[in-house]
């Protein structure tokens, strides 16, 4: 049967980056600890109360080029977590995910960037999402694709098979295209809150199908190359008024550095933070 091996936050860097590179994805537990999540928790909570789970956010999608049923219902998702919650910027800056990325992105860029962020709520009666790979975007490049992306999605409740946990298909990353994942190959992530979850953006992996009555609470964070289009635009999810605020460190991540070549903009305009000169 395959597994998703799980480490500890104790375990070194090294560990997590053999088994994403053996299995395409790893558990670390014991990452966050309570007030952290009481603390991300608190500031995401007035962003969430306002979403609608019966909204369908497929139109929208749909419209921009997405596929119709791509986001299963009965879920709160909400994006643009760098400009709503301090918290979450410590995530973003974690060492366990600047370590993974280093290992796994950097010899194919320069700096890496944030390419998505989104709080996910699966609630009760919700179905299981299609399952994809976060490179699936860039499809000119032939499965399997060079390394693009690293995602991570951060356990605010606990995971489990029945809530919605998400489901991986271990070792799909090294698959080639004409493969499709049968039944036994895929697991659902199961982890206690404060755990994280890392995988590799050619695994196939997606939402799991809550038939638990209590709402699965994550929250995803994903890295890609720092020369790629990001999937978030994250320079009008972080805009120049809060992109002033954050340390140099959060703001080079979240793309407002240049690529070598790539990323200009003529400050006699508006300097990239947003103000004009
Ligand atoms: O919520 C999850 O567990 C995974 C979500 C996901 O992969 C997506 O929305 O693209």
């Amino acid at each position: 049967m395959p597994s998703i091996p799980v480490v500890s936050a104790n375990d070194s860097s090294s560990k997590v980056v053999e088994c994403l590179e053996r299995d395409g994805a790893v558990v670390v537990t014991g990452v966050i600890d309570r007030g952290v999540v009481d603390a991300l928790l608190r500031e995401l909570a007035p962003h969430l109360e306002i979403v609608d789970p019966d909204a369908s956010i497929n139109k929208k999608y749909e419209a921009d080029g997405g596929s119709a049923n791509f986001y299963p219902g009965k879920t709160k998702r909400i994006t643009a977590l760098v400009a709503r919650s301090e918290t979450f910027r410590s995530f973003v800056t974690h060492p366990l995910m600047l370590s993974a990325c280093d290992a796994i992105l950097k010899p194919n860029c320069v700096h890496y960037q944030v390419h998505a962020t989104a709080a996910l709520k699966i609630g009760p009666g919700a179905r299981e999402q299609v399952l994809h790979r976060e490179e699936d975007p860039y499809q000119f490049f032939k499965v399997p694709r060079p390394r693009m992306i690293l995602a991570s999605m951060w356990a605010v409740t606990e995971f489990t098979e029945a809530n919605g946990g998400t489901l991986i298909v271990p070792g799909s990353h090294l698959w080639p295209a004409d493969r499709t994942a049968r039944r036994d190959e895929v697991v659902a992530a199961a982890m206690p809150a404060g755990s994280v979850l890392l995988w590799m953006g050619g695994t196939l992996h997606g939402a799991g199908a809550n038939r638990t009555d209590e709402w699965r609470y994550g929250v995803f964070l994903s890295y890609s190359l720092g020369w790629l289009r990001q999937e978030e635009n994250q320079y009008i999810d972080v805009p120049g008024e809060i992109a002033r605020t954050l340390d140099k460190q959060v703001r080079d991540l979240v793309g407002f550095k240049m690529h070598l070549g790539i990323g200009y903009a003529d400050v006699t305009v508006k300097d990239s933070l947003g103000e004009r000169r």
